[in-house]
């Protein structure tokens, strides 16, 4: 998968060398592209922000400088074309399901917005040419999109066949579709089995994979029922499974 990042901060994207991600591109499944927006600026001062029109507080990134950027990393007149994230608090929740479809696309586009963010007609014009999501992480302001595109880039590089151990089987994480769609994971245990006198579930120790199967989902819809109430309100009743009850 190429990735393209549009920032003023390309600093902020050393964490992408490091750990998974990191070894993910070094065996060449992930290829990431970070640009300097201001690299699209002309005056002296590389300028990316104007006061607001109709006023107000803070600054607003200019659109010429996005449009040039865009221009150049994904040509308009190009055969394929990415998918463009544009992270802001005003965007639509990323979710799981949405990490998914992302692993599935051949070349992803960033623009990291700063400041009160940037000029709206930048995505208008891009959605004339290429599929554009703004995505927002929760509901809470950062200071820009940096922070949110590497937690995008690291949910959606996990899925990238290869990347993680067959081991770490995605389909037990939190939110994986499946059984897990609306539901978080239970505790986690191991060794030693007793440790400041606090010991390990007998049924983890137990061998009986069925017994420990079932532990596992009742301690998933005990916590999710205990700190997201309301994603259980709206479990989908087939994703219950049939031994499901009340926990
Ligand atoms: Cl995606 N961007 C910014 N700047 N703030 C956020 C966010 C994104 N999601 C939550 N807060």
């Amino acid at each position: 998968m190429r990735l393209d990042i549009v920032t003023i901060f390309p600093d902020y994207f050393a964490p992408l060398d490091v750990s998974l991600l990191g070894k993910a591109r070094r065996a060449g499944l992930l290829d990431v592209h970070v640009h300097d927006l201001r690299e699209w600026t002309h005056d002296r001062h590389r300028t990316v922000d104007d006061t607001p029109y109709g006023g107000g507080p803070g600054m607003v990134m200019k659109p010429e400088p996005w449009g040039e950027a865009l221009d150049t990393v994904a040509p308009p007149d190009a055969p394929r074309t990415p998918r463009l994230l544009v992270p802001t608090p005003s965007g639509r929740p990323f979710t799981q399901a949405m990490a998914a479809e992302l692993a599935a696309e051949e070349w992803l586009v960033f623009a990291c917005g700063r400041y009160e963010g940037i000029d709206t007609r930048v995505v208008e014009d891009a959605r004339t040419r290429m599929r554009v999501d703004e995505v927002s992480l929760g509901d809470f302001v950062l200071a820009g999109g940096e922070v949110a595109v590497l937690v995008i880039v690291e949910a959606v590089g996990r899925l990238l066949p290869g990347v993680l151990g067959n081991a770490d089987s995605v389909a037990d994480d939190s939110f994986a579709p499946g059984a897990m769609e609306s539901l978080i994971e239970g505790p986690v245990y191991t060794k030693p089995p007793m440790w400041r006198e606090r010991a390990v579930p007998d049924v983890l120790l137990s061998g009986n994979h069925g017994a420990i199967a079932r532990w596992r989902r009742d301690e998933a819809l005990r916590r999710t029922a205990r700190n997201r109430p309301e994603l259980l309100v709206r479990l989908d009743p087939a994703l219950l499974d049939k031994h499901d009850r009340r926990v």
